[in-house]
């Protein structure tokens, strides 16, 4: 099963989501979650975890050259980080508009940016910013095992219980 725009016209997309250290110590997790889930996403992907510097130069290796990379892979590495794969259709663009701009200053009201930060270097979620991307990001952060298939209750194949 893949998970691109073809075949189910983009049903099965998967994106990757994560808690940074700032979102994870201000108690945001659950209502990060929660925006995902209301929304109608899949929760199909989740762990806790305090990123090795070397996953993380991997995770933002296009940003390697800036001069904020330093800062930002300190920040990323300052505590645990809460993962995620998320499903659904279109997912991937729609996460980003949750999201908001990368520069919460920028980040419309209503998003959890604009809701939850002030400031760039500490804009408390990551979300992949492409399809490539996300793929990408998936296969660095989880083994295949760590994601787990499920079906909504209401679908013929789990409906007999
Ligand atoms: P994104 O997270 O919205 O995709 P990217 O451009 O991919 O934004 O940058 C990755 C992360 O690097 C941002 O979320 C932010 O934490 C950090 N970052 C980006 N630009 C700056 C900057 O100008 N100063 C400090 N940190 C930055
Ligand atoms: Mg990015």
């Amino acid at each position: 099963r893949s998970y691109g725009t073809e075949g189910a016209g983009g049903l099965s997309e998967r994106t990757l989501i994560a808690v940074k250290p700032d979102g994870v110590q201000r108690r945001l997790v659950g209502q990060i979650i929660q925006r995902f889930e209301k929304r109608g996403f899949k929760l199909v992907g989740l762990k806790m975890l305090k990123a090795p510097e070397e996953l993380l130069s991997q995770h933002y290796h296009d940003l390697s050259k800036k001069p904020f990379y330093p800062s930002l892979l300190r920040y990323m590495g300052s505590g645990p980080l809460v993962v995620m794969v998320w499903e659904g259709y279109n997912v991937v663009s729609t996460s980003r508009k949750m999201v908001g701009d990368t520069n919460p200053a920028e980040a419309p009201p209503g998003s959890i940016r604009g809701d939850f930060s002030i400031h760039i270097s500490r804009n408390v979620v990551h979300a992949s910013d492409s399809l490539d991307g996300a793929q990408r990001e998936i296969q660095l952060w989880f083994n295949c095992k760590e994601l787990t298939d499920w079906d909504c209750h209401d679908q013929s194949s789990t409906f007999h219980l």
